[in-house]
């Protein structure tokens, strides 16, 4: 499978390029080639339709419109109507069409030659593919029960591999999305306030004073129209509050950034609550009318002093009360930001997300103009007539009776129970659009988990790390090429959305939903995907919505009518979906649990000396592990660098632009990767982004270039009531490269 492109670099290669000076040639010439590239297409090729789709480079699923021409994609643009794109695309959506002509993507199905984990593979057909499969599933589902195999995914296509999963019998499926995202946010508030903020999160920048943001470096996280909408915000004159360690992009713009230790977030939010309450500056109408649990939540953050707080992170203790008055001048009108990647610090994490959600019901910012505003639910589709699914078994969490709070079944669960057998044995796994070599903590245990396997299936568009350990490779269509399930989204303006091929599959690809069927159909529950083709099914799904399938083909979205009142009046009463009906300040259903029922700051360990806390977030060019591959965001941006202190890097030997190695307590090593030492970030702390450093030989552009955070991170806390991961525990110590004598540049994060 893996096959060098013609001018493919290595790690060693390209650190040579690089030190010898050149690197700031390669990357302009590179650069104007990709502009010549864009500028030229459309003078030479005129454009023959213009089909209206949406984006798969994240999951933000912004409206596109693609012109084409000759079965070839020329430009996508931003759909005009659509609420997550507003005319838009972001620097990878624009990009979408340089995984088309990528010669490394995957072509046909392929079974296992080699070892496990080799990458050898020999080419098949989908018959031959599908019955092998059907035939492990099948022996696995006889011995151990259909609970046995898990599905693991993210993207578009898994809703209808989910379904064949159910409808054999597995209550076992899992999103690194939940686990290792957004699970502590999603169980936080709804603890709180009675559901998850949800995405797009609410977020009402059109009206809002104030925002502010723990993390959430919005800019180098670029979800599209939350960018522009916050830079919108901003250019109002909403005032901003940055809580970060790292003077991140959108911490350079901040009224107040308060450069925290890191895991200090609620110690700050408490010593807010702290002020609103001891000043009476607290939304009287809402917290009496709304909420449950004041007097015990005033009595718990009486020691909580700004000057405590500013001990416990490490910031003038001015700064927090410049950024408490901000807040108090403009609320109602404040979002507090209630973050998405907030598996950080394992039970701390939800803790934190329920700080955040408090903090929103004393400003009164909840369901409020300028705060959060109510999301309308996502219209309501029809589903394809099918057999009732069957009833099944507990999934590995509840067997295991743990995560009393968890509304998804935990990826890392599910991969304990493969390597344990614990509450019971997990034999196969079918993984889709996640690589999970790269998005779980510790490698070491996914490998363990995937040794232990009878059959590992993947469906994917390029050989990563996750497709080079599967015994069987099913190569996915790209999102131009193919028709996903309908896209629903809710909140201020609920949509219908369309996924539909722009142009056609050069290879013997194939779109998860036809795998879904077919694979089903091996499976014996061919019954629950009874249509012919997909327009079928997609028309089936609309019947009684509003529009059919050919406007919906036509137009790409369609707005049904919603009459959500997206703000309360807080004087009346109003039905919270939490046990007691209200906002809980204080949760009953945690301490009965054995949990704190109010948020407490436990700090997470310090660093033990000569080693620095690992911390990562996002490049705007790259989603993930997705795109590195990707020739024009690779040209863009082809690598990372580790961010640390100069303090840090004069006693560890280490200089601006030399490559370095980066090691945990356990010996795991990562890089060459150049250092950037940068006053932007607190000592004991470094940074780099994740994404890059793949090991996969057969990504010929990505392969090796850069760290990767994901080889390091091993010692992971988990969340005992969400379920999920923190991941920002591991320590590192930073040594300089051998013979990286040269400088290279690190312009781009
Ligand atoms: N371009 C691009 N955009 C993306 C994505 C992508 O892959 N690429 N992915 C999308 C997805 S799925 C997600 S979940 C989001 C992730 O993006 P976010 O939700 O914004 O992720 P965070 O972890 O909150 O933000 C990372 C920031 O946290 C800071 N940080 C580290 N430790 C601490 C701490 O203890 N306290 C505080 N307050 N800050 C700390 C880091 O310095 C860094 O600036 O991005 C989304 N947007
Ligand atoms: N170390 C570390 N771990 C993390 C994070 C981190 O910042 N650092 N971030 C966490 C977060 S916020 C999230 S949301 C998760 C995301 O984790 P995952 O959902 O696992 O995302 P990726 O790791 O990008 O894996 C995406 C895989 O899908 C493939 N793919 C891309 N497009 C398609 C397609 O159209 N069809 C198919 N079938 N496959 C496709 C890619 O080639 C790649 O192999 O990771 C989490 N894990
Ligand atoms: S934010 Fe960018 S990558 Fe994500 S869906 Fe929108 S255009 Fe695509
Ligand atoms: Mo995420």
């Amino acid at each position: 499978m893996s096959r060098p492109k013609e001018g493919a670099v290595s790690r060693r290669t390209a650190m040579g390029v690089v030190g010898a000076g050149a690197a700031v040639g390669v990357l302009t010439t590179a650069r104007d080639a990709h502009a010549f590239r864009v500028l030229r297409s459309p003078e030479v090729t005129p454009v023959e339709r213009t089909i209206p789709t949406f984006c798969e480079l994240c999951f933000w699923n912004c409206g596109v419109l693609a012109d084409a021409s000759n079965n070839r994609v020329l430009a996508l643009r931003g759909h005009p109507d659509s609420p997550t794109a507003k005319g838009r695309l972001c620097g990878r959506g624009n990009a979408g069409a340089g995984f088309l002509r990528d010669p490394d993507r995957l072509k046909y199905p392929m079974v296992r030659v080699g070892e496990r984990g080799e990458g050898k593979f020999k080419r098949v057909g989908w018959k031959t593919a599908y019955q092998m499969v059907a035939r492990a599933f099948d022996k696995i589902k006889k011995e151990h029960g259909a609970k046995a195999l898990a599905l693991f995914y993210h993207g578009s296509g898994g809703p209808m591999l989910r379904n064949m999963l159910v409808a054999y019998g597995s209550p076992n499926y899992a999103a690194p999305s939940y686990a290792q995202c957004r699970g502590p946010r999603d169980v936080g508030y709804k603890l709180t306030i009675g559901r998850g903020p949800g995405s797009p999160e609410p977020l009402d920048f059109d009206k809002t004073q104030c925002i502010v943001l723990f993390g959430s470096h919005l800019g180098e996280n670029a979800h599209n129209s939350q960018v522009q909408e916050f830079v919108q915000a901003r250019a109002r004159g909403a005032s901003l509050i940055v809580l970060d360690p790292r003077m991140s992009t959108v911490a350079s713009k901040a009224d107040v950034w308060l450069p925290l230790k890191t895991g200090s977030d609620t110690a700050i939010l408490l010593s807010w609550m702290h002020l609103l309450i001891a000043n009476d500056t607290y939304h009287h109408t809402f917290v009496e009318n709304q909420c449950t649990g004041f007097e015990r939540l005033a009595e718990h953050v009486k020691p909580f002093t700004p000057s405590w707080a500013a001990q416990q992170a490490d910031v003038p203790a001015e700064d927090i009360v410049k950024a408490y008055e901000l807040m108090v001048k403009a609320m109602p009108a404040v979002v507090v930001h209630p973050g998405r990647h907030v598996t950080w610090y394992g039970e701390a994490d939800t803790q934190r997300a329920r700080a955040q959600a408090i903090l929103s019901a004393l400003l009164g910012a909840i369901w409020a103009p300028g705060g959060l505003y109510r999301p309308a639910p996502p219209p309501a589709l029809k589903d394809f007539p099918s057999p009732d699914f069957p009833e099944l078994p507990a999934n590995v969490d509840k067997a295991a009776s743990r995560f009393p709070f968890a509304t998804e079944v935990s990826t890392t669960g599910i991969r304990d129970a493969t390597r344990t057998g614990v509450p019971y044995p997990i034999k196969g796994w079918f993984v889709h659009g996640s690589n999970l070599i790269q998005s779980l903590p510790n490698q070491h245990e996914t490998i363990e988990a995937i040794r232990s396997l009878d059959m590992l299936v993947v469906t994917d568009i390029q050989p990563t790390e996750i497709t080079d350990w599967a015994d069987v490779v099913f190569p996915e269509d790209n999102y131009l090429e193919r028709y996903d399930d309908l896209k629903t989204g809710g909140n201020l303006r609920p949509y219908i959305a369309i996924r539909q091929p722009v142009v056609r599959s050069p290879y013997d690809t194939r779109p998860a939903w036809r795998i879904a069927k077919e694979l089903g159909t091996e499976l014996g529950v061919g019954d629950f995907f009874a249509f012919d083709t997909f327009e079928e099914y997609l028309s089936a799904r609309l019947d009684g919505s509003g529009v059919t399938l050919a406007e919906l083909k036509e137009k790409g979205i369609y707005f049904p009518q919603s009459k959500v009142e997206p703000y309360l009046d807080p004087q009346k009463p109003f039905a919270w979906q939490t046990p007691s009906g209200k906002v809980e300040l204080f949760s009953k259903s945690l301490a009965e649990a054995g949990f704190d029922p109010m948020p407490v700051h436990k700090p997470p360990p310090d660093p033990p000396k000569g080693m620095l806390r690992l911390t990562y977030g996002r490049s705007p060019l790259h989603t993930f592990g997705r795109t590195q591959n990707n020739d024009i965001l690779h040209d863009l941006n082809p690598g990372n660098c580790v961010w640390l202190h100069p303090m840090c890097a004069a006693s560890l030997g280490v200089q601006h632009g030399k490559p370095v190695f980066v090691q945990n307590a356990y010996g795991d090593v990562t890089g060459p990767m150049p250092a950037r030492v940068t006053e932007r970030i607190r000592p004991q702390t470094v940074y780099m982004i994740h994404g890059f450093g793949h090991s996969a030989k057969g990504l010929s552009n990505a392969c090796c270039m850069g760290g990767s955070d994901a080889e390091l991170i091993r010692g992971y806390q988990v969340d005992g009531i969400s379920g999920s991961t923190g991941m920002r525990t591991e320590f590192v110590k930073i040594t300089p490269a051998d013979g990286g004598k040269e400088k290279y540049p690190c312009a781009m994060g």
